[in-house]
Formats: structure tokens, sequence, C-alpha cells
């Protein structure tokens, strides 16, 4: 790559060469047969994270296996240790005493066994009883994807760091049988005990398009049986990849253990990431573990008409019990929307969202996710705004702030909802983005659409609005969050989509809050407390460092009060 810091032209040809050729083959995995090694000389920093996880340099995604081990948090995920593009892929490894500063460690885990000379692919670690984490981990074994599942143990129980893994000879531990699809057989579930003294866990599939979670039981965690039936699995929605599933109580607010399956007064959570659709979305259930089942609530749809975590940029989520702080703590990967060109360019692609610690709603009818508290260390500079009227058309800018790396909290109230548009019933429920396109942050409504305009010029020719917008429909009211990336950047070519999704709330009270985490390319948002979530990775040109704004607006014809607006530049913590 020396020859490509000479002549910059080069790589351009040699890129557009490498497309036209169609290396990347259009799939789940593209791969860039010629990009995957190209490591990078420069990394560009514009659009680089303040206080998302992320790399100096190179390509990750899925979180794998996280972990809390003798006085370290562990986080791994799929690393390219090669390059910025997805490929040669390894597991990447850092450590944290916080979640939010982090250092890297050598990868723990990278292909070199027969069993994973293809790839280390995603999984989860489980700490065994005695204090002994262990890995469970996809390995692809051949050209085809042949997938199986293998295990990893610390060479050295006594460094908390856990630096070094061993992939013993025994592997794999779980092949597919021929009933089954050996190249959608992946991203094995951290384990949990029965009551029966075995072990569990699920790796997730598809048969057809009908997408499925396999059960496994094991009484040594070495020898696994497949159960008679998947434990759940549903048509029509495609392989199931990253499959997630824990307990939540429905009456503490604390996260529990994920063997704390069989106790009364506790629903159980599966989340899957669709392949089809690249999103992540979940379903509240009962497990009945005589049973070995999962059903979902009744109300409850699994695959495209289903809840999300998140309604953007969120995909392979991956969650753990913190034992230290009792609760359950998610995260995934918030992939670029940029161009791989692009990220051939950075020398980097890939981010972690914030982790966000998980409750289900008093209302049992979804979960809460809001950002762990230790990101609220970050905090520096605070501007507050109290009792702001914001009319029709206004807006009013949060100055005093770096608005390009902020938390902003904001509570905004009406004095009622009489003037909210018709909801019109055959607006496509699924189509939300469509949705939040055609009615945007622009166009005038009734109740809304008002909230904040994040990454803003001073021109306003670039800026990501997240905003509600709240109309009528027969005798409630539906409420829709956007995150719209439509106007966040001056650059064509990029993928700028009107994230949306609706929020169920009670608006007795006349308020919607709102939070956003605002991280130069990336704007987290929790909306209702954490009920909905929308993530968008964005590429600003001009709304760059302190030439971004940020601004609350209204253009709805009824009056948007802001309560109570708290906003902070954002530190940067020590990242990798
Ligand atoms: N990414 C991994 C797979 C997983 C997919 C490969 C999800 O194991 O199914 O990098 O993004």
């Amino acid at each position: 790559m020396e020859l490509a810091k000479k002549f910059p032209w080069a790589l351009l040809v040699f890129l557009l060469f490498c497309f036209a050729k169609n290396y990347g083959v259009e799939a789940s995995h593209k791969v860039y047969t010629s990009l995957q090694s190209l490591s990078a000389v420069n990394v560009k920093r514009v659009y680089r994270t303040g206080f998302h996880f992320q790399l100096e340099r190179n390509w990750i995604n899925d979180p794998n296996g996280p972990i809390y081990y003798n006085g370290f948090y562990h986080l791994f995920y799929q690393y390219n240790p090669e390059g910025a593009v997805w490929g040669n892929i390894a597991w990447g490894h850092s450590v944290s005493k916080d979640l939010i500063n982090w250092k890297k460690l050598e990868p723990a885990i990278f292909p070199s066994k027969i069993f994973d000379k293809y790839g280390c692919w995603s999984g989860s670690a489980t700490v065994l009883p005695g204090n002994k984490p262990i890995i469970l981990y996809t390995g692809v074994v051949d050209e085809n994807i042949t997938e199986v599942q293998n295990y990893a143990v610390p060479a050295d129980y006594s460094d908390p760091y856990l630096r070094k893994w061993i992939k013993p000879d025994n592997n794999p531990l779980i092949v597919a049988d021929e009933s089954m699809n050996t190249t959608a057989f992946r991203d094995p579930t951290t384990a949990w005990l029965g009551l029966d003294g075995l072990w569990k866990i699920l790796v997730g599939s598809r048969r057809k398009h009908r997408g499925i979670v396999y059960l496994y039981r094991s009484r040594d965690f070495m020898n696994w049986v497949k159960a008679k039936h998947p434990l759940h699995s549903s048509a029509n929605t495609g392989n199931w990849e990253c499959p997630d599933f824990f307990p939540v109580s429905l009456h503490a607010t604390n996260g529990l253990d994920t063997s704390l399956m069989e106790r009364n007064n506790i629903k159980h959570v599966l989340k899957v990431s669709l392949d089809g659709t690249r999103y992540d979305y979940y379903t509240l259930g009962t497990y009945f573990p005589q049973l070995e089942r999962y059903i979902p609530d009744k109300n409850m749809v699994d695959g495209l008409r289903g809840l999300r975590y998140d309604y953007g940029n969120f995909y392979a989520s991956k969650s753990f019990f913190d034992p230290i702080k009792k609760r359950r703590i998610m995260w995934a990967w918030a992939n670029e929307s940029d161009t791989t060109l692009d990220d051939v360019e950075k020398g980097w692609a890939g981010i972690q969202t914030i982790p966000r610690s998980i409750l289900i709603d008093p209302n049992g009818r979804q979960l809460l996710q809001w950002p762990i508290e230790e990101l609220e260390t970050l905090r520096r500079k605070k501007v507050e705004l109290h009792k702001k009227k914001l009319k029709k058309g206004e807006h009013v800018e949060v100055k005093g702030i770096a608005a390009a790396q902020a938390d902003v909290e904001v509570t905004f109230s009406f004095h009622s909802l009489d003037k909210a548009e018709k909801y019109d019933f055959s607006w496509d429920e699924l189509d939300t983005q469509k949705l939040c396109s055609q009615k945007g942050s622009t166009v005038q409504g009734g109740v809304g659409p008002f909230g904040l305009l994040t990454l803003a010029s001073q021109d306003l020719k670039e800026y990501t609005p997240v905003f509600f917008r709240i109309f009528k429909a027969n005798s409630k009211h539906i409420v829709l969050m956007c995150s719209d990336a439509s106007s966040s950047s001056l650059r064509e070519e990029l993928y700028k989509p009107s994230f949306a999704g609706f929020v169920d709330v009670d608006l007795t009270d006349k308020k919607l809050s709102l939070r956003s985490l605002i991280d130069h390319s990336v704007v987290e948002s929790f909306g209702a407390g954490g009920k909905t979530c929308i993530t968008s990775r964005v590429y600003p040109t001009l709304a760059i460092y302190e030439n971004a704004h940020l601004h609350a607006f209204n253009n709805g014809t009824e009056t948007i009060i802001i309560e109570k607006l708290d906003a902070w530049s954002m530190n940067s913590p020590q990242m990798n």
C-alpha cells in the first residue's frame, strides 16, 4: 500500500476494477477477495467516533461473547486484522473496567485449524461453575461455508486479561446432521444450566425460508445432543443469525443471570438477527423447560412485523448478565452507511453501539433500553433550557456545547392532541420508513414533527433530525419516531435512510422524552425512556467538529414546550 500513498489515483483505479469484476459477492457476507487484506496506511479521522467503541483501524462487526471475569469486562468482536472490509474473520478482544474505557488486546481466536480454517464466526461465552469462562463459536471449515460449532478455553485462568485462548483438538463439538442446512448453522448462544442439570444452547439456522433456533443439551459441555425439535421456528422469516435468549424479571429492576430460566415472575426474550433484512427482532414469551419450547406471548410477532431492538443501523446484538451491577447489558454492531470504497479509504469500518441496560417495560409489552450509567462519567460542559416554547416553524439553537460529541436529554410537552393528523390505515405499518421519508421533519403537521436537529451545519444544508409526529387513529394516538439521514450529508452516493419506528407510549401526561447520543458519524436515540430506539450512521461534510450545531425544532401547528433540555459535551474515553 506504499504504492497507494504515492499514487492515490492508482488505488481508485484498482478498486473500481475490483468492483467491475464483482469481487463483492452479493450475500449476507460479502467477500472482497482483493480488498480483505489491504491494510490501511493512513486512518482518516473525520468520521471517527469520540465515545463509541471502535478500533484504530480495520473492520469490525458483531459483538461476541461479552463476559465479566476477575475485575474486567471482556468484549470480543468479529474482526478483520488485515483490512477495512469484512474477511479473515477472527475474534478481536478488548477489556474494560467500566465498559466505557477500552484496551485492545491481541485477537483471542483466529482461523488456524481444520475446524475453523475459513473463519472464526460469531458466538458466545459462558462462565462455568468454578469461574471458568469458555467460548463457543462457529468455525467455517471450507469454501462452501460449512459451519460447525467449536469451543475455546483460556490458556491461563490466573490472567485477568485472558489474553491467550486454546482451541483444543477435540473440536468441533457440534456438526449439523443430514437434515440440516450446513451453511446456515451458526452463532451459538450463551449456555444456561437447566434444573435437570443439563447445559442448553441455541444455534441459529433456517430450513428453506423458515427461521429456526435449534436447541442442544449437554451434561459436560463437551458432548452435545440436539433436542427432538427446535426451541422455536417461524415460517418465512429466513435465516436466523445471532440468537439471544434470556430471562427478564417482571417485577425487579435488576437483570437476571442467563441460567435463571426456570423461575416464577419472569418472561423470556428471544432475539434473532434476520439475515434477510439485517435488523434485530425480538419477542417476549414463556419458556417451557420440560417441553423444551418457547412460546411468544399473544400479540407478539416473529420476524418482519415484530418488535425491533432498534430501527436503524443496529445488527447482531448480544447481551450478557453483569454479575457486579446485577444488570443485563446488550450492545450491537452499528454498521457503516458509507461505501466500501469509503471504508478502504478511511482504513476502518464498524463501531459498537453504547452498551444498553435492558429491562422489561412495566406494561409488559416491550423492553426498555437505556445507555449504561457509566456513560454519564464522560459528561462535561452542560447547558440547559427550561420551559421554552416552540411555536409552529420555530427552532432554537442549543449553544455552548460540542454539538458533534454530545449527550442530549429533552422532555417535550404540549397542551392538547386535538390537532394531531389523522392516521391513514392504508399506510402500511411495515413501511414506517416510507412514512417518515414522505412526511419528513419539514412537512408541517399538527402535533409534530418536533424534536432535535442533530449534526446540523450553520446554513442547515446538512442535519440529521430525530423527531416525533403524533397521529390520531380512532380512539387512540399513534406516535411515530424518526431518525432521518436523508439530509445528513451533501454527499449523494451514501445510504441515507429515513429510519422510523412507532412508540408504544401513554400520552396522558402530554409529554414525550428523547435522548440522543451524538458522536460525529453516529446518532443513537432513545424515545420515551427507551421504548423505541433508532441509530443512524451519517457522514456530514459541513457539520463536522466545531461546525456542527444542535437545535430543537417544531414544525407542527400545536405549540410544543421544551419542559427541560440538558445537553453535555462528551469527553473521549481511552478507546483501544
Ligand atoms: N456475522 C458473522 C456470522 C453472523 C453474522 C460472521 C451476523 O457468524 O451470522 O462475521 O452479522
